[in-house]
């Protein structure tokens, strides 16, 4: 039995982690536009991945506001979280309440449904290019960049990338601060996020949903933070729409470079 339990757990772990070494799309970062461009990315047949690197994917959504979990979403993305199956309360003209844990878990449970592939505690690290296009990501566990091991990474080859890294938009600054690229935003360079402005926040989330280097896609805070875009609180909205808004984008990349 001792036996069985661990050979099990190993040959269906690395059965799936062969299979995630060269996809149509990796996505980073599980956080609400990560998983909900996860979900709609499979239901539209791509294989994809999606690399977080905490133990639970999900990213600010768990934690609502100031702890608080509730958040809120607009009347735009009520398609969505109905679709989810997620409760929802209108409690004022075009806001939503919805609870921040069962909103999450729904979109963590949905994006794995319809057929993609989870990783926690994976780190991405850097990007791999070839013929001046992102053609992959570089891996390695989350605790060993934790602990600042000297470990050499692997290597998932993929059609396209997502940076859904939040905030930071992580792997739009690797990429211009280890090859000095120009990118395809207002200054060539990322920009980073500004303060709090809710109604133009959400309202240039979705534009700024897009390619910024060939085979590079931006979503979520990172598409707001490399365009220099105003940050909005704990309204859920702009996010979910730029998830949706960022899987059509990929699959009809992904096509045209099949
Ligand atoms: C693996 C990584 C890496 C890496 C980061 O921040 P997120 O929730 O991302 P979004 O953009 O989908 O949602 C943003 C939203 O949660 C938010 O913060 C809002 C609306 N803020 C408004 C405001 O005013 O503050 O999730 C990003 C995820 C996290 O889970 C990270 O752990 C993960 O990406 N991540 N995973 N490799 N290099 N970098
Ligand atoms: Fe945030």
């Amino acid at each position: 039995m001792e036996f069985q339990i661990s050979s099990g757990i190993v040959d269906s772990y690395f059965h799936k982690f062969k299979k995630i070494l060269n996809v149509d799309v990796a996505i980073v970062g599980g956080g609400p536009s990560g998983l909900l461009a996860a979900y709609y990315l499979a239901k539209a047949k791509q294989n994809v991945v999606l690399f977080e690197r905490k133990l639970a994917p999900g990213g600010g959504m768990w934690g609502g506001a100031m702890m608080f979990n509730d958040i809120v979403v607009q009347h735009d993305a009520l398609p969505i979280v109905k679709e989810l199956g997620i409760d929802y309360k209108n409690y004022s003209d075009n806001l939503y309440i919805i609870d921040s844990l069962q909103a999450t878990s729904a979109l963590i449970y949905h994006a794995s449904k319809a057929g993609a592939t989870l990783m926690n505690c994976i780190s991405v690290e850097d990007v791999v290019i070839q013929d001046e296009r992102v053609r992959g990501v570089v891996i390695n566990w989350a605790p060993v960049h934790r602990e600042k091991l000297h470990v050499d990474p692997i290597i998932v080859i993929s059609k396209a990338v997502l940076d859904a890294t939040g905030h930071d938009c992580e792997v739009a600054r690797i990429l211009e601060r280890k090859n000095g690229i120009k990118l395809n935003t207002p200054t060539g360079s990322v920009i980073g996020e500004r303060s709090m402005s809710v109604y133009e926040a959400e309202k240039t989330t979705t534009e700024n949903t897009k390619e910024i280097f060939p085979g590079l896609f931006v979503s979520g805070m990172a598409a707001n933070g490399v365009s220099g875009s105003f940050r909005m609180g704990p309204i859920f909205g702009g996010m979910l729409l730029s998830g949706k808004k960022i899987s059509e984008i990929i699959t009809n990349s992904v096509l045209e470079h099949a």
